[in-house]
């Protein structure tokens, strides 16, 4: 059994250049992720279940767990002292951390994705981007230092809770899996430098909306379900409504998740910033491929903490093929 502290030390000695802060600031999350589990298997017992009667930025209603988990994360990562500032889907604008200025890292996080499956005791997680700053270190971060592409991501990775609570994450050396065993307190590794299976056949999407659909997706949900042997389809359908539930079971298991621009969401719904690009350098590393339709998800430049985009992640081949459908039928509806 080998600890996620040991296995990041480990590493750490494989590339001299790592430093022990990044090591930290992992376990900053690492002890942010304890605290969310324990309050997550307590939900139906707590005052923490239903909304807080208060709205984020983009107008949905926030769960009492959504805050709280923003507030233990933020605690977590300013004790650390190396981390200036971070940008939340919980927080309007980006936040600085008083008297961190000289702090080396950025941290854009969606502290607790899929809330509103919460009370219906259905899988959540909790997604973390780490970047350099790039501005001078010793004074307070700007928004410059939350404006950089995925491509330069340091470091990313999601906490899955579910039937039991996973960290997975990536420093750009592969994908490694740690399980919380809750008796011990620690996250112990249970998968290597995890990959995509050389074929994918389950596809995630809220076919509810299909109407709203643009044409190329629409055609790429029909080509699912036809019958072609070969390459294992009728594929099937599994749509969790939790983004990190649905990639967890994609990356073990094989497939594509996605989410494209609709009359609703015309940018499509998740953010660039603390949802796509964290997820596409995981893909990435797990030998996949993360899109909005037509590029790398990764070479996008962001210009607001909140945008959207729309996102297809998963094995190579079949982001490849919605991209193809999507060149081949560029009308929208
Ligand atoms: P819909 C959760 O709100 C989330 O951001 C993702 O975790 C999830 O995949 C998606 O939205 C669900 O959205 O519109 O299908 O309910």
């Amino acid at each position: 059994m080998k600890t996620l502290g040991e296995f990041i030390v480990e590493k750490q000695h494989d590339f001299p250049h790592a430093t022990g802060e990044l090591t930290a600031l992992i376990s900053a999350i690492k002890l942010g992720a304890k605290v969310i589990h324990r309050d997550i298997n307590k939900a139906g017992l707590v005052d923490i279940l239903g909304t807080s009667g208060v709205e984020n930025i983009q107008g949905e209603q926030q769960m009492k767990l959504d805050l709280f988990a923003n507030e233990k994360l933020k605690s977590a990562l300013k004790a650390r002292g190396i981390v200036a500032g971070i940008a939340s889907e919980e927080e309007d604008e980006f936040v600085i951390f008083e008297g961190v200025e000289d702090g080396k890292y950025v941290v854009l996080m969606d502290p607790l994705d899929g809330s509103s499956n919460i009370d219906v005791n259905v899988s959540v997680g909790t997604i973390f981007s780490i970047y350099h700053r790039i501005t001078p270190t010793g004074t307070p971060v700007t928004e410059e230092d939350f404006m950089q592409p995925g491509t330069q991501q340091v470091a990313a990775g999601y906490v899955v809770y579910g039937s039991s609570t996973m960290l997975v994450y990536t420093t750009g050396h592969g994908v490694h899996a740690f399980t919380y065993d809750p008796s011990l307190g620690l996250f112990c590794l249970s998968q290597e430098r995890m990959t995509f299976p050389p074929q994918g056949s389950t596809y995630s999407i809220n076919e509810g909306y299909y109407s709203r659909f643009p044409k190329g997706v629409k055609r790429y949900i029909k080509f699912c379900q036809e019958d072609d042997e070969a390459s294992r389809r009728p594929y099937t359908s599994r749509y969790i409504g939790s983004l990190v539930a649905d990639f967890h079971r994609n990356l073990l298991k094989g497939g594509i998740y996605l989410y494209p621009s609709t009359a609703q969401y015309p940018n499509g719904k998740l953010r660039l910033l603390y949802e796509c690009n964290p997820m596409a350098f995981l893909a990435e590393q797990a030998g996949g491929k993360a899109s909005d339709g037509a590029n790398r998800i990764l070479e996008l430049k962001p210009q607001t903490i909140h945008q959207r985009s729309p996102f297809f992640v998963g094995n190579t081949s079949m982001v490849d093929d919605v991209e193809r459908f999507m060149r081949e039928n560029p009308e929208q509806a």
